[in-house]
């Protein structure tokens, strides 16, 4: 066992503000709290004005500090918030003189990840947290909030009751030295493990789009020269990002943007035209377009009405999904059947049909109306939920009981990871590490 430290950091945004808040937490955090501000009455959940002071003595500043005793805190230890005024030096010089009265400087996510290590979190809630912190659109923040009360947890529950029953069931069987199951009892198992694979697959094409919101998605514009894609980035952008003229050949880099669409935090790329080039800047450009799009989700490839045949040599990955869309309408008297495939019409010059492109958009992605989805989700919850899905269809009743065992474990053990039920240190380091410091 580790001797529980105290740790403390700025918890409010680096730069200036009205106010600014230091927080600690752990066992010393009282007793360092009184020394700051000379002050041994600090009551519980009471908003104090203090005057904080450093090791020698010496006024820092005037300001509020608030107790939380353990296990009514953030972290479920003791903790205290010293709110003073909101300057970068100042809430160092807090930090530094909490540091000389014996805390240590908390790593990124310290904080969410002793909530979550004192069962004040699961693990999908601590994600939640993080997500809602970094939240690009309201829509996402409201996932991620309701994602902070535990809604994934929620629908897994009973999942994993259904799961840890017929556990008990198999074990049994394995204890009495069973090694097939009596015809009834496998009739039971092949029908409880079916439709939990069957639960657990609806939940997972539920929820597969919905990562999208908390992730963001990136949309790469490809094309041939001048058929529109700077036009159409500025567009979707509503400003001039990048620039336009009628020579081929003026985009020469990767450039980015972000915006929303339907609440998805989406990452525009407006990339080189793709054609036959010998010019070497051009050709960096192109090979950068490419890259650009082999690391897209969706790849809008662009097309000029008014030359059907100016097409992009583009060979990008088969599992992205790509939209062909036809532009400059404008320019054409009526709808003209548009080439191979079919496509959308648009025009970046006026906005017609730009509404329609990004109603495809979020439908290529699975993600329609966001309202329906009640949570954020990210890939790795959808990598355990597929990996529980896996483990349930490849139960057989008929097989030997301590198989069909093994396979429950391993279903089970999927959706506790997910959760953080079980005690991986890699996977706590890696998602705590994506936080800021002082959450
Ligand atoms: N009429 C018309 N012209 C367009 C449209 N979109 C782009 N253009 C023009 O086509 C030329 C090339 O546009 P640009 O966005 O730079 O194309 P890119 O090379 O694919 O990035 C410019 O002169 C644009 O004004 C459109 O929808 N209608
Ligand atoms: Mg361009």
């Amino acid at each position: 066992m580790t001797v529980a430290e105290t740790i403390v950091a700025v918890a409010t945004p680096p730069g200036v503000g009205g106010i600014g808040v230091v927080r600690l937490s752990g066992p010393e955090a009282l007793p360092i709290g009184r020394r700051l501000t000379g002050r041994v009455d600090l009551s519980p959940r009471h908003a104090h004005y203090v005057t904080l002071r450093d090791s020698s003595g010496a006024t820092l500043d005037d300001g509020v500090a608030l107790f939380f005793r353990a296990p009514h805190s953030y972290t479920g230890e003791d903790v205290v918030e010293l709110q003073g005024h909101g300057s970068p030096v100042l809430l160092d010089a807090i930090v530094e003189t909490c540091v000389a009265q014996g805390a240590r400087r908390a790593r990124p996510g310290e904080f969410t990840e002793q909530a979550f290590l004192n069962s004040r979190l699961d693990l999908a809630q601590a994600e939640a947290v993080a997500d809602l912190i970094h939240a690009q659109t309201e829509e996402a923040a409201r996932l991620a909030r309701s994602s902070l009360d535990g809604a994934l947890a929620t629908e897994l529950e009973p999942v994993s009751r259904a799961i840890r029953e017929m556990r008990v069931i198999i074990e049994a069987e394995i204890d009495f030295g069973e090694t097939d199951l009596e015809s009834e009892a496998a009739a039971d198992i092949a029908h409880r493990s079916g439709s939990l694979h069957q639960t657990v697959s609806q939940l997972l094409e539920r929820l597969r789009p919905a990562r999208y919101f908390a992730q963001g998605m990136r949309l790469a514009l490809v094309g041939a020269p001048n058929v529109g894609k700077s036009s159409l980035m500025n567009r979707l952008a509503e400003s001039e990002v990048a620039i336009v003229t009628d020579r081929p050949g003026t985009t020469r880099d990767v450039l980015r943007s972000p915006i929303a669409i339907h609440g998805i935090p989406v990452e525009i790329i407006d990339t080189a035209g793709l054609h036959a080039s010998e010019d070497p800047v051009e050709r960096i450009g192109m090979e950068r377009a490419r890259e650009a799009a082999t690391g897209a989700d969706v790849i809008l490839e662009l097309r000029d009405l008014t030359r059907p045949d100016a097409r992009p040599d583009l060979q990008a990955p088969e599992a992205i999904p790509r939209i062909v869309v036809w532009n400059k309408s404008d320019q054409v008297n009526q709808s003209v059947a548009a080439g191979d495939g079919g496509g959308l019409q648009i025009s970046a010059l006026t906005g017609r049909g730009v509404e329609a492109l990004k109603l495809a958009i979020v439908n290529q992605l699975g993600v329609g109306d966001g309202g329906t989805q009640r949570f954020s989700v990210r890939a790795r919850h959808i990598d355990g939920l597929r990996a529980a899905a896996t483990h349930l269809a490849a139960i057989d009743a008929l097989a030997p009981p301590d198989l069909i065992a093994e396979e429950l474990r391993l279903a089970e053990r999927a959706l506790d990871e997910l959760l953080g039920r079980q005690d991986h240190e890699a996977l706590l380091g890696e998602i705590f590490a994506g936080f800021c410091i002082g959450k």
